[in-house]
């Protein structure tokens, strides 16, 4: 189905979902939201929003389904490393949703310098952004992929060390581990394909570009 109305693809909960929808409101958009909806229509512009898990954002705004996407950098980058096909490029950096992903151990680990990681079981739900930095430190460790929980891995004996998220700290200080080193910085970014917009929806991101600018 074709469409004049620009589709952005925001995360339904979790921890971008409300600086999303504020930051498109103080852009001036007004949504009529539903309980449970999975697609939204702005009411005073061209312009739908998709509620969706923030893993799917890099692919619905690919294959052309979303026009922009809301999503952390941190998920970005690990689509971009698992398709090498997604073409996708960071129109913005939004200023919230700000983490870093970083290798931690245990407090009794011990680590002067990144060699000591080789041969180490690592826990992580962000496998490719790991790999790839073991690739350029040329280092040889055991990937172990998990979807959540990662901080508790080093206590089950499942890995020696993880690769997570942290923001405050706090969850690693109250699993006993500390931060060896940061692999990456993020924040929310707006994404789009690596393609020209439709024309009958320039008009439309243009204004929408010009807001995101002033606010
Ligand atoms: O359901 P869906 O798949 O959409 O959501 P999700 O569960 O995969 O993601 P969600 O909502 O937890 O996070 C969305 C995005 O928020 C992430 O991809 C990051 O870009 C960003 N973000 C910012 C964070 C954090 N800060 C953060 N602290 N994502 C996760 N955390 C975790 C962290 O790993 C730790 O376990 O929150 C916990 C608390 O962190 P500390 O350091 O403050 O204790
Ligand atoms: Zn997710």
């Amino acid at each position: 189905m074709t469409t004049t109305r620009l589709r952005i693809a925001v995360q339904k909960s979790g921890r971008l979902h409300d600086e999303s929808l504020s930051l498109l409101n103080r852009c001036g958009l007004k949504i009529r939201t539903s309980k449970n909806a999975l697609f939204c229509q702005g009411e005073n512009l061209p312009i739908d929003l998709l509620y969706v898990r923030d893993d799917d954002i890099p692919t619905l705004v690919m294959d052309n389904v979303c026009d922009l996407g809301i999503v952390g950098e941190n998920v970005l980058q690990e689509q971009l490393y698992t398709h090498n096909e997604f073409k996708l490029e960071i129109i913005q950096s939004l200023g919230f949703g700000h983490c870093k992903v970083c290798l931690a151990a245990p407090k009794e680990f011990l680590f002067n310098n990144l060699s000591d990681l080789a041969g180490k079981k690592i826990a992580t739900s962000h496998s490719k952004i790991l790999q790839n930095f073991l690739n350029q430190q040329q280092l040889y460790a055991e990937i172990i992929e998990l979807c959540g929980s990662i901080e508790i891995a080093p206590r089950l004996g499942l890995a020696d060390l993880i690769c997570d998220l942290v923001s405050t700290g706090e969850t690693l200080a109250a699993n006993n581990l500390q931060i060896l080193t940061t692999i990456l910085s993020s924040q929310a970014v707006l994404i789009k394909a690596e393609r020209n917009l439709a024309t009958e929806k320039l008009s439309t991101y243009q204004t929408l570009m010009q807001r995101l600018h002033g606010v």
